[in-house]
């Protein structure tokens, strides 16, 4: 069952605000999307490491993604991509492994070996099991081929089989958060997949009480972080930051601190 008591303290936003962490003189840079659940991992990272960079807002609706410029940096066109002085890396799981070593400040993995490994196997089963069945590219070319319904019943039987997995994988595991009482890379990868579950695909998460307890204790932090990068984007102010999340979570009944 859901512990409604659960509190954890925020983790600050660092939008605009960030100790550097970085080398030289050149800021890292973030191309990424709010929306998109594998930029928002990254963003997660970013933040909890305190590291300063540039956010470089790529709109994967309008197409931006597919842009000659943009292909330049990452020719399968995906976003996210982080651009480190001569460094371009264009895939979440090696971004983060990349800012881990060069930044252990706020480390993403646990030290004990088994531990570690269960995060392995969480992200890898949201980055290659769940989300890239559920990628804007496979949605389209399912609605074109064949139609709204089948998008819905094919999201909801990949995300629900691996939501399954990691509910089964986790129950042993969990603590305050994924795997114990840290915030850890499986953390990472798992608060963006069960938001987008719950926003954009407005999945039945009541099946899934352990992942929804999760996504519930981390909330004001990185649910806030996705909410300001949005305004960011727009050019609107953050204090209305939380109004996303209050609409996210009205639906399970629970009030979201502003
Ligand atoms: N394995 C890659 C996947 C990247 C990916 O699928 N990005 C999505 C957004 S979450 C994207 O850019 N989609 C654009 C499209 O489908 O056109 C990662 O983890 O970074």
């Amino acid at each position: 069952m859901i512990n409604r008591d659960l509190e954890v303290n925020p983790i600050p936003l660092l939008i605009g605000d960030m100790a550097s962490g970085n080398d030289g003189n050149k800021k890292l840079q973030l191309y990424s999307y709010f929306r998109s659940s594998c930029s928002f991992r990254v963003r997660i990272g970013l933040n909890l490491k305190g590291l300063e960079y540039e956010y470089k807002a790529v709109n994967l609706v309008k197409g931006e993604q597919h842009s000659p410029e943009f292909k330049k940096l990452n020719p399968i066109g995906y976003v996210p991509v982080l651009v480190d002085g001569d460094v371009i890396l264009s895939d979440s799981f090696a971004i983060l492994m990349y800012l881990e070593e060069k930044y252990p400040q706020h480390p993403l993995l646990p030290s004990d070996l088994h531990k570690k490994a269960i995060n392995y196997q969480a992200a890898n089963i949201v980055s290659s099991s769940i989300q890239p069945l559920q990628n804007l590219a496979v949605l389209k070319y399912i609605e074109e081929k064949l139609n709204s319904d089948e998008k819905l019943s094919w999201v909801e039987n990949h995300i629900g089989n691996g939501f399954a997995a990691l509910e089964k994988l986790l129950k042993d595991y969990a603590g305050k958060f994924a795997t114990g009482d840290e915030v850890y890379l499986a953390d990472l990868f798992l608060a963006p997949q069960i938001h987008a579950a719950i926003k954009r695909f407005n999945l039945d998460m009541t099946k899934y009480p352990l992942l929804l307890s999760e996504i519930i204790r981390l909330r004001s932090s990185f649910l806030s972080q996705y909410a300001a990068i949005k305004y960011h984007e727009l050019g609107l102010e953050l204090k209305s930051q939380c109004i996303l999340c209050a609409n996210i979570f009205a639906k399970y009944d629970w009030v979201v601190r502003s």
